[in-house]
Parts: structure tokens; sequence; C-alpha cells
């Protein structure tokens, strides 16, 4: 048996294992992937008030803890991938920001969850500040949906595969990262449209929208484990972004009902 790649994921938990870090260990398990954890935040639905987020964040002390663990067992050469998900406060964005400016990571994959489905806009303006100074020029692939491309891009709307083109183009261009712009449903058309943008190339990946326009939990965090798995497998970042597109389709056609108003994504298929 040879040893598997590695990856980190740092994120909060999502009890219902829809979203968050359930998702994170689960895609790198089905890729081969051999996945650890620094949790940020505890994610618990209300049921008795219409699903909403009720969020606890983890101590920094305690996600600099988990972090200290994480690098003295597995050194430079042994994990070189992490991707970041949820992080919820500045406090948390200063902890991982400061690891991540010690440790030279080959892969940093940043999905900058902004809000939650649920979520007010822009209910945490401090958050999304750090996030953006912080932890964005450190990503070496970002995964920005409809609504955070247009925050990070400064674009007042995105209607158009062309005005995702120009959102990711600017994103790119402020911070270096390879981006791949999440259309989701938000496009018109019968297609999930997604764009993707580095040095070298810009490309329109497609696919058919499943579920009837339906948004599903889950899918950013699949497609962001997914891209740091290939990553880790030594994927280049663009094959690593078509191979991901793919098995977070896969995984919305296969999708989990439950009594939440919302499916999730299953990474089993
Ligand atoms: O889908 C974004 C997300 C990420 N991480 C956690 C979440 C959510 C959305 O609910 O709860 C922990």
């Amino acid at each position: 048996m040879q040893t598997p790649p590695l990856a980190l994921t740092i994120a909060g938990s999502e009890a219902t294992g829809g979203a968050g870090a359930q998702v994170d260990l689960k895609t790198f398990q089905q890729h081969g992937v051999f996945g650890c954890l620094a949790l940020t935040c505890i994610v618990s639905f209300d049921p008795a008030h219409e699903w909403g987020h009720r969020f606890v964040p983890v101590e920094p002390q305690v996600i600099a803890d988990q972090l200290e663990v994480i690098m003295a067992a597995y050194p430079t050469g042994q994990l070189d991938t992490v991707k970041i998900g949820m992080l919820g406060t500045p406090a948390t964005i200063e902890t991982v920001a400061g690891v991540l400016r010690e440790r030279d990571f080959d892969n940093v994959v940043l999905d900058p969850v902004l809000i939650c489905k649920g979520q007010e806009p822009g209910a945490a303006l401090d958050t999304d500040r750090a996030l953006t100074t912080q932890v964005l020029p450190l990503a070496t692939f970002v995964t920005p949906n409809h609504f955070e491309a247009m925050a990070l891009s400064g674009m007042e709307k995105i209607e158009t595969v062309e005005e995702l083109t120009e959102a990711a183009t600017r994103i790119h261009q402020s911070c270096g990262a390879a981006v791949l712009a999440k259309g989701g449903v938000h496009l018109p058309g019968d297609e999930a449209l997604d764009v993707y943008v580095d040095d070298e190339r810009t490309e329109i990946l497609r696919a058919p929208k499943l579920g009837g326009g339906v948004q599903v939990s889950g899918a950013g965090c699949t497609l962001a484990a997914a891209v740091a798995a290939q990553l880790a497998l030594g994927a280049t970042p663009f094959e690593a972004a078509k191979a991901a597109k793919e098995f977070v389709t896969r995984g919305i056609e296969a999708r989990l009902s439950s009594q939440a108003p919302f499916d999730v994504v299953w990474q089993g298929v």
C-alpha cells in the first residue's frame, strides 16, 4: 500500500452533515486523501426558527492548539494542502492567517464563506473585511459563489457569464490565486456555469442545472474540498477545477433530502 496524500481543512462543523468540515472530510476520503481538521466554529440550524443559523465560535487558543499539533505531526513535504472554509470571526481569521504566514503550503484553497444559506448578507462586515485583507492574499485557489464574487470583485451585479468572467478576472488580478467563480442557479439558462481564471487561461465550465434550479446546501464546500483533494493528488489547478465540478455534479444528482428545507450533496457516489 502506498501512503495517501494529506490535506487539512480549517472549517466549521455543520451538525447535520450537509456542509462544513463534515463535507470536507467525506470528500477527502472519497478521493483517497487522508484528512485532518482544525475546527473553527459549530453551526446548529434551529429547526424551531426556520432553520436559522446558531453559531458558536471555537476559542482562538483552541484553534491555535489544533493547528499546532497538526503542523507538529505532519511536516512540510507531507502536508502541503489546506482548504479553508467557514472561519466566522475576526479573531479566528487572525489566528488562521498567522499560521498560514508561518507555514508555506503549496496549495491554499479558500472557500470565502461570507454568508451561509439563510444568513443575512452583510451581517458581519468586519469578518468579511478581515477575510479579504488577511486570508485572500495567502490563497492559491479561491472559489467564490455568486454573492462572494460580487463582494470580492466590487461588482454591483453579475447577471451574465460575461459579468461572471469579469468578476473572476478582477479577483484573480487582486490576489493572484486561481479563481473558480460559481454562477450556480443565479445566471439564466439551463446550465450551471462556473468561470475559471488563472495566469494562463480563462475557461467556462458547464454542467446541467439539476433539481429545477433549487439550491443544494454543501455544494460549495464539496467543490472546494474536491479541488483541495485533487491538488493534494497532484492535479494542476485547472484539472482540479474540472474534476471537482464533475464530482459535485454527481453528488448533486445523488442528493439527500430530509426534513430540513434544503437538500444536501451526497459525496459517496
Ligand atoms: O455552506 C457554507 C457553510 C460552511 N461551513 C459551515 C456551514 C455552512 C453553511 O451552513 O454551516 C460550518
